[in-house]
């Protein structure tokens, strides 16, 4: 591999507890064996698969709420310690599962960097709700409250930094309830709706998301749901929304990522390998994990430190 290629330590989190279906726990697996492996080592990157972790149960299905926050709390407390105990140095790649594991994945970060990394979440929802506000009782529908410190403990609670609002935004929603958006307004993240990347394109916007989590602390992370990407291009996710991103736009975005020394940490949700017979939409998933961690360009290097000549080029 290239010399100045990150190290990338692969972590599988085959949990679905937080999402009505349970076809996105088999998409570590479904990736591990396809094309996402191929395309790494193509791409240069120093890719090492550590582990993959497994849920005590298989399905949401039959459970009330407090045991749905119970079982997806204890799994992302185990998913926050795998993440804060990988080496330093390396880039912690989490691939779900569904999106709640989030609200594991980025507490390990924050223990790892000492503070609160900035996050980018691109996503066509908002997952913003709290228990008391749900409407579909899916906790994938909450983990960036919790990380943001609000809602149920079992969620919001779990050891390492609360996000800071001020350095967290999300890009390409277009699907939500009131209460989450309200959620977000009063704490003052930013939200790029699918409506704002359409009117300025979807490199504006990501330049802007840079300079808000790349601002007044050093690390900040990527969480991707790819139900943001456009479904007739990618359709093998568990929500999908009309009017995505396009896909071919967001392999140009994630190279930017490339020249940032201070992008710490990836994670990739929502597949379901149950809906992708040909594997169109792994193609996809591969693209974008190549773009976002393959070799920084020596030219970029010295444009590093800030987002705006970053984006300029
Ligand atoms: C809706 C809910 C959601 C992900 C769908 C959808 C939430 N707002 N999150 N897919 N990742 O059920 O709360
Ligand atoms: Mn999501
Ligand atoms: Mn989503
Ligand atoms: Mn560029």
């Amino acid at each position: 591999a290239a010399g100045n290629a990150p190290r990338v330590h692969i972590l599988g989190a085959a949990c679905a507890l937080g999402a009505p279906h349970a076809g996105s726990a088999h998409a570590p697996s479904a990736l591990r064996s396809a094309q996402l492996m191929r395309s790494l080592i193509a791409a240069g990157v120093d890719a090492q698969w550590v582990d993959t972790l497994h849920p005590v149960a298989d399905t949401n299905d039959a459970f009330d709420m407090r045991t749905r926050l119970e079982l997806n709390g204890a799994f992302a407390r185990t998913l926050a310690k795998a993440v804060a105990a990988l080496p330093a140095g390396v880039l912690p790649f989490v691939l779900g599962g569904d999106h709640a594991i989030a609200s594991g994945t980025w507490r390990g970060v924050g223990r790892r960097l000492g503070h609160a990394p900035g996050l980018i979440w691109i996503d066509a929802h908002l997952d913003s709700h709290t228990a008391l506000t749900t409407h579909s009782g899916n906790i994938h529908g909450m983990p960036l409250a919790a990380l943001l410190g609000e809602g149920d403990p079992a969620l919001a609670a779990i050891a390492g930094p609360t996000l800071d609002p001020q350095r967290t935004c999300v890009i390409g929603a277009r699907a939500w309830e009131a209460e989450e958006h309200a959620l977000l307004q009063r704490l003052g993240v930013r939200v790029f709706a699918m409506d704002e990347v359409r009117a300025r394109g979807l490199a504006a916007v990501f330049c802007d998301a840079l300079d808000i989590v790349r601002a007044g602390a050093p690390g900040f992370g990527l969480s991707l749901d790819l139900d943001a990407i456009e479904p007739s291009t990618l359709p093998a996710v568990t929500c999908p929304e009309v009017g995505g991103i396009d896909p071919a736009a967001l392999v140009a975005a994630l190279r930017h990522l490339r020249a940032c020394e201070d992008f710490v940490a990836l994670e990739l949700v929502e597949y379901r390998p149950d809906l992708d017979p040909e594997g169109d939409s792994a193609h996809w998933i591969a693209a974008f994990a190549a773009a976002a961690l393959g070799p920084r360009p020596e030219r970029c290097k010295s444009a590093m430190k800030r987002a705006p000549s970053l984006c300029q080029h």
